[in-house]
C-alpha cells in the first residue's frame, strides 16, 4: 500500500469512528441506560496527534506519538455543547487534558485541534490526571485534578513512590487556563478532590480523599469535607470524613467522590466511586449517595451496593474490573448524562434524569451492614409485591419525608 493509500484508509476509518451514531442498550434496569459503544477511545484521537504525516520525514506511516487510552472524563455543557476534559494517556504513562466536543452527549465527539496547555506551579507536574469541571457561583469554571510527583525522601531504588496534591486551575472558555496554587490540606497525600459549586458560609467547599499513603486510603479514608477562606491560595486547615469506608461494603477499601454533586430539591445527588480488595485485585464500583440541602455534609440517602459496576467489555483494560466517573452533566429538561470510563481504557456514557436518580437514591433500601438484614429487605419488597396496598403506604411516607425536607431547607 503507497502512502496516500494507507493515509486514506487511517482517515476513512478514523472518520467513520467518529461519525458512529449511538443507541441505547435495550432494556436498562430502569435506573439509567448503557449504551451501545464507547464514547471515547484511544482511536478516536486525531489522526495529526498520532503520525506525522510527511512522507519525507516518515514515509513508513508510523504511528510517531501513540496514545494509550482515554478516559476519566470531567464533563460540563457550555454554549449548548457538551464537552469532556478527557485524560488522554500516551504510550509513555503520561496523562494530559484534551477538550472533545459533541452536539447531542452520546455521539459525534470530537477532540479540538490541540490539547490543553496547562501552566505549572513552580513545581513542574509529572502527570496530571482526573480533572473535576465545576462551574462555581463565583463565575469561574474551574478544573480541579491530580498532580503527581515523585516521593523526593524516597530512596533511589525506589521509582514508584509518588505524591498525588489537588491541583486548580480556573477558565472561561477551556482554552485559557490560569494555573492557582495547589490545594494544602492536612493529609499527605490527596486525590478525588471536588469543588462544591456554590459558597459555604461565604468559603469555598471542597470535597476530599484523604489518604495515607499514595494507593492505600489507610486511617484517612473516605470522602472528606473542608472549607477554604479563598481559592487562590486555598488551604483547608480542618478536614472531617463526610462518607467512610465500612467493613464489608462495596467501599471497605476506600472511595472517592466523582463529580460535583447536582442540586435537586430533595438534597445533593452524588456520584462517587467505591473499591473493595478481591483476590483478582482492586474493583471498583459507582454508588451514590445524596446529602442534606441545609447540611451539605450530612448523609441523607444511600442505597446498598453500587450504582454501576463493570459490563462485558467494560470489565477489562489496562486497569481491569474498574469503573470511574468524574463527569455528569444535567441538562435543563432533567435529563443527566452520566460519562463513565471503565477499566482504565475508554469513556462510555450512560443516561438518566433527575427524577430517576432522585428516587433510586430516596426509595432504593439502604445497606443494611448483615446478610440476615439483607433477606430482610428482599422479604419486604417480596411482601410488597404481594400486597401492594401496604407498598403504596410506604411510598407516600417516603415523598412526604422528602417534601418536608425540602420544605425545610
Ligand atoms: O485505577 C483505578 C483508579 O485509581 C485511582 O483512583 P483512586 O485514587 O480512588 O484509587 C486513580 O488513579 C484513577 O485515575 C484510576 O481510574
Amino acid at each position: 500500500m503507497s502512502f496516500e493509500e494507507k493515509l486514506n484508509a487511517l482517515q476513512q476509518r478514523h472518520s467513520e469512528l467518529i461519525t458512529r451514531r449511538n443507541c441505547k442498550r435495550d432494556l436498562g434496569n430502569g435506573v439509567y441506560d448503557r449504551y451501545e459503544y464507547p464514547v471515547l477511545t484511544a482511536a478516536h484521537t486525531p489522526i495529526e496527534w498520532r503520525f506525522d504525516l510527511n512522507p519525507e520525514s516518515n514515509p513508513f506511516l508510523m504511528e510517531r506519538f501513540g496514545i494509550n487510552a482515554t478516559f476519566n472524563s470531567g464533563a460540563i455543557k457550555l454554549n449548548d455543547k457538551y464537552l469532556m476534559v478527557v485524560r488522554v494517556e500516551g504510550l509513555d504513562r503520561k496523562s494530559f487534558f484534551a477538550v472533545a466536543e459533541s452536539q447531542n452527549g452520546i455521539d459525534n465527539f470530537k477532540f479540538w485541534e490541540y490539547p490543553i496547555i496547562m501552566p505549572e506551579t513552580d513545581v513542574p507536574d509529572i502527570n496530571v490526571y482526573d480533572m473535576r469541571l465545576v462551574k462555581h457561583e463565583d463565575g469561574w469554571v474551574y478544573g480541579l485534578f491530580c498532580t503527581e510527583r515523585r516521593d523526593s525522601s524516597a530512596s533511589e531504588g525506589d521509582q514508584s513512590a509518588a505524591i498525588a496534591q489537588c491541583g486548580i486551575a480556573r477558565t472561561k472558555d477551556l482554552v485559557k487556563w490560569e494555573r492557582l496554587a495547589d490545594l494544602k490540606t492536612p493529609s499527605p497525600q490527596q486525590r478525588n478532590v471536588v469543588l462544591h459549586p456554590e459558597f459555604v458560609n461565604g468559603k469555598y467547599a471542597f470535597y476530599t480523599r484523604p489518604q495515607d499513603s499514595f494507593i492505600e486510603a489507610g486511617k484517612g479514608g473516605g470522602i472528606g469535607f473542608g472549607l477554604s477562606e479563598g481559592i487562590e491560595n486555598a488551604v483547608i486547615s480542618e478536614e472531617i470524613v463526610i462518607d467512610k469506608k465500612v467493613y464489608h461494603t462495596v467501599y471497605e477499601a476506600k472511595n472517592g467522590l466523582g463529580p460535583a454533586p447536582i442540586k435537586t430539591p430533595y438534597g445533593w445527588l452524588h456520584l462517587a466511586h467505591g473499591v473493595r480488595n478481591t483476590a483478582a485485585g482492586l474493583r471498583y464500583v459507582l454508588y451514590m449517595f445524596m446529602t442534606s440541602l441545609t447540611d451539605i455534609t450530612t448523609v441523607t440517602h444511600k442505597p446498598a451496593g453500587y450504582f454501576m459496576a463493570p459490563e462485558g467489555e467494560e470489565r477489562i483494560g489496562d486497569v481491569s474490573n474498574v469503573l470511574f466517573s468524574n463527569g455528569w452533566i444535567a441538562d435543563d429538561d432533567g435529563t443527566v448524562f452520566i460519562y463513565y470510563a471503565s477499566s482504565d481504557t475508554r469513556q462510555h456514557v450512560a443516561t438518566s434524569t433527575i427524577e430517576r436518580l432522585t428516587d433510586y437514591v430516596i426509595n432504593t433500601p439502604e445497606d443494611k451492614l448483615r446478610s440476615a438484614k439483607s433477606v430482610e429487605t428482599v422479604n419486604e419488597l417480596i411482601r410488597n409485591n404481594k400486597f401492594p396496598s401496604e407498598r403504596n403506604k410506604k411510598v407516600i411516607e417516603n415523598t412526604d419525608q422528602c417534601e418536608n425536607l425540602w420544605k425545610r431547607g
